[in-house]
């Protein structure tokens, strides 16, 4: 079992802004918040990146994105446009070794990222 920040927020072990939960994907606030709005969904199963995603999971990481839809729906951003993103692996930026899906709103977005 993974034991990272993201897996203790899931488990309530560690407290965060929590915004959507279900029995697979937890929700928060990012703590760093890189636009208005900047939401991570995660799945309760600690799995460390993306390249770490089985077959098996693929019902998994489509509720994830589905829930993502969800809460920009219920944020005020679905209209108006926001970005999904998953950093994978250092190069890429990521720092916390539990899958999360970046949720990103409420300003105009560049392309391509950094
Ligand atoms: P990354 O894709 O691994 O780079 O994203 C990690 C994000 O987790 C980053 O935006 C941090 O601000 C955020 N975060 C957080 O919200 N709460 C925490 O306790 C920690 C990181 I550590």
């Amino acid at each position: 079992m993974s034991d990272t920040i993201f897996g203790k927020i899931a488990s309530g072990e560690v407290s965060a802004d929590i915004v959507y939960e279900d029995d697979d994907l937890v929700a928060f606030r990012d703590l760093h918040p890189q636009a208005p709005t900047h939401i991570l969904v995660i799945p309760r199963k600690p799995i460390p990146t993306l390249n770490a995603v089985q077959p098996e999971d693929a019902e998994l990481i489509g509720k994830l994105f589905l829930a993502a839809a969800k809460i920009a729906e219920q944020e005020g951003i679905a209209a108006s446009g926001y970005r999904t993103l998953i950093n994978c692996n250092a190069g890429a930026g990521q720092t916390v070794y539990h899958l999360h899906l970046h949720i990103l709103g409420g300003r105009p977005m560049q392309w391509p990222p950094g």
